[in-house]
């Protein structure tokens, strides 16, 4: 596979973005959303910023307040042995079966316009910020399908009760509406398709079950965008392969001659994140074609390899321009890049399953 990494990656990097409030810094500008609007390229960043911390065995844990509006600060000594602090992220409870108890940093979605793709420049202030009682952790990975001429934006809602995906639409990337969370905990990397097929709108999903069943490719239907049924499983994990710990969508699927072509993540059982393509039917999407054997894309250069967290490529979005797929993403939880390959190319590098 050619891949054509930017001169000037990372494009955009914490440095970059100026934290929205004085006491803040901030340590992610990634996994962005990717559109156009008018002649600009849009990357919605995920910004990640935590409380400025004096003390290097303090560790702050940042909560958004619905009833106040206001971020109220948790301090934590690491020589706490009631919690474990081993994953950057996130902080649990030692001894606890469950996920995380809070998280590191707030994200919220900050817009990088750009007319040339490789040189960005930030808004001033939060896009989307966390608005409700379920986005107290903050609101994470954002991506965005277009249709007709409104723009869809549907990210991680975080806090507490667990992490579900919420929608909020826009037609000029100033004034938004709030639809409320689409699919319920837990899920992530929702990816709802540019247009309807036979008369149903369908979003690619990733729940992560707990009785039996993994953090796999699930696939359902709307009439609307808003109420999603008919469920079915659509791409799991392969043991001993790059993707045999966790995946999920990427970028909007892509519309091809041969079908739909979505690049998505999986993760390695060490946390190593690369991306991959898998194709489905243009007519019943529901039905999977062809699978990549290999990454199309995997943690290589020394800003997807080091970083906030380390060897993540992690797409949310790409640009398509004949046969030239611009594909932006986040790098080591810390930056965004981009690389170019050719969707030929891709759809060349497919195993067909029999
Ligand atoms: C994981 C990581 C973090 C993220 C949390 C909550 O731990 O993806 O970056 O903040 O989940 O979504």
């Amino acid at each position: 596979m050619n891949v054509y990494r930017y001169e000037q990656n990372p494009l955009v990097t914490p440095a970059d973005v100026k934290p929205h409030r004085a006491d803040f810094e901030v340590i992610g500008a990634f996994n962005a959303g990717v559109t156009t609007y008018n002649d600009e390229i849009i990357m919605l960043l995920r910004v990640a910023e935590r409380p400025i911390s004096e003390d290097a065995n303090v560790v702050k844990a940042p909560i958004y307040n619905p009833q106040t509006n206001e971020l109220e600060i948790l301090e934590f000594n690491l020589n706490d042995t009631d919690y474990d602090f081993s994953d950057p992220r996130v902080i649990r409870e030692n001894g606890s079966t469950q996920g995380f108890k809070y998280l590191t940093s707030l994200s919220y979605l900050r817009i990088a316009r750009s007319k040339d793709g490789h040189q960005f420049t930030i808004d001033e202030k939060p896009f989307i910020y966390p608005s409700n009682e379920l986005e107290t952790f903050g609101i994470e990975d954002p991506r965005i399908t277009k249709i007709e001429d409104t723009y869809y934006i549907y990210f991680s809602a975080v806090s507490p009760v667990g992490v579900g995906e919420s929608m909020v639409s826009t037609k000029d990337f100033v004034a938004t509406e709030h639809l409320g969370m689409i699919f319920a905990p837990e899920n992530k990397d929702v990816l709802i398709f540019p247009e309807k097929i036979n008369g149903m709108y369908y979003a690619i999903h990733r729940p992560v079950p707990k009785s039996t069943g993994n953090p796999e490719m699930w696939i359902a239907e709307s009439p609307n965008l808003l109420h999603w049924g008919n469920h079915k499983f659509l791409l799991g994990l392969r043991d001993g392969m790059w993707d045999s710990g966790r995946m999920g969508g990427g970028a909007v699927p892509i519309k091809t001659e041969k079908g739909w072509l979505e690049l998505y993540h999986g993760a390695s059982k060490d946390d190593r994140y690369c991306m991959g393509a898998v194709l489905l039917d243009l007519e019943d999407p529901t039905k999977v074609l062809a699978r990549t054997d290999k990454p199309i894309l995997e943690p290589e250069a020394d800003y997807e390899v080091e970083g906030f967290f380390g060897n993540v490529v992690f797409s949310c979005g790409a640009v398509v321009e004949g046969d030239v797929v611009k594909m932006y993403y986040g790098v080591a939880d810390t930056s965004m890049a981009c690389a170019e390959l050719s969707l030929q190319e891709i759809l060349d590098s497919l195993t067909y399953l029999k």
